[in-house]
């Protein structure tokens, strides 16, 4: 949940980084971790972690300077993509300020990125949150994987099955070898620290 306190001159938001299992959630958060400074970033947490698959959350506290004589810091979290565990998927979302829904540019998840998306409109639904009106981006990540054999959807195809309603900015990617991350993460920080200031303010 946003919070402003005035004697610190500080705004808070909460990112979560919302997407299909195996879509490359935690890879984002690890770049993330190790490209900033530990001055910008606090540690990175993951609670309850099965190998590489994330069974709760993971998360990462940022410091991303001043807007306005404002301190903007940012909570980033990610849920846990496997279908079974929409519980934490909610329990995740709650007090959520702006999301990265990450797609598997993978052919055999087409379906998976867009049940996943289903999934995020019905649970942020359950917290009275509208997908039109949150701030939102999309990454299409695992770009890299076109140099392969492994068939892969076209952005083309990802923005129809994923952005034909919603129009947001989406960013292609490579979590792995951080393209695109912080791309991703301007867009989301920006549009997401602007409505919370507006919000915030007007209360
Ligand atoms: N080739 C390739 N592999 C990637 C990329 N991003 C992530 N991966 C791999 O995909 C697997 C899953 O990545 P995670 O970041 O753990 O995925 P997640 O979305 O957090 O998955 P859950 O925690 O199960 O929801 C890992 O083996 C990653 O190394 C990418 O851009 N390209
Ligand atoms: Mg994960």
């Amino acid at each position: 949940m946003a919070f402003i306190d005035f004697s610190k001159r500080e705004i808070q938001c909460k990112i979560v980084y919302y997407g299909p299992g195996r879509g490359g959630k935690t890879t984002n958060l690890l770049c993330i971790h190790k490209a900033m400074n530990k001055s910008v970033r606090g540690e990175m947490v993951s609670i309850n972690t099965k190998g590489d698959r994330t069974l709760f959350f993971d998360f990462l506290p940022l410091s991303l300077g001043s807007i306005r004589n404002m301190n903007i810091k940012i909570q980033l979290y990610t849920v846990p993509g496997q279908t079974m565990y929409n519980a934490s998927r909610k329990l995740v979302l709650k007090g959520v300020d702006g999301i990265v829904f990450v797609a598997d540019s993978l052919r055999v998840r087409k379906d998976n990125n867009i049940e996943a998306l289903a999934n995020m409109e019905e649970n942020l639904k359950g917290e009275h949150l509208d997908i039109t009106q949150i701030p939102l981006v999309l990454q299409y990540n695992k770009r890299d994987l076109s140099e392969g054999d492994i068939p892969i959807l076209s952005v083309e195809e990802m923005q129809q099955d994923l952005n034909g309603r919603l129009r947001v900015p989406a960013f292609p990617g490579s979590a792995i070898n951080g393209n695109g991350v912080f791309e991703t993460l301007r867009e989301i920080s920006k549009i997401t620290v602007k409505q919370v200031h507006e919000k915030l303010l007007k209360r």
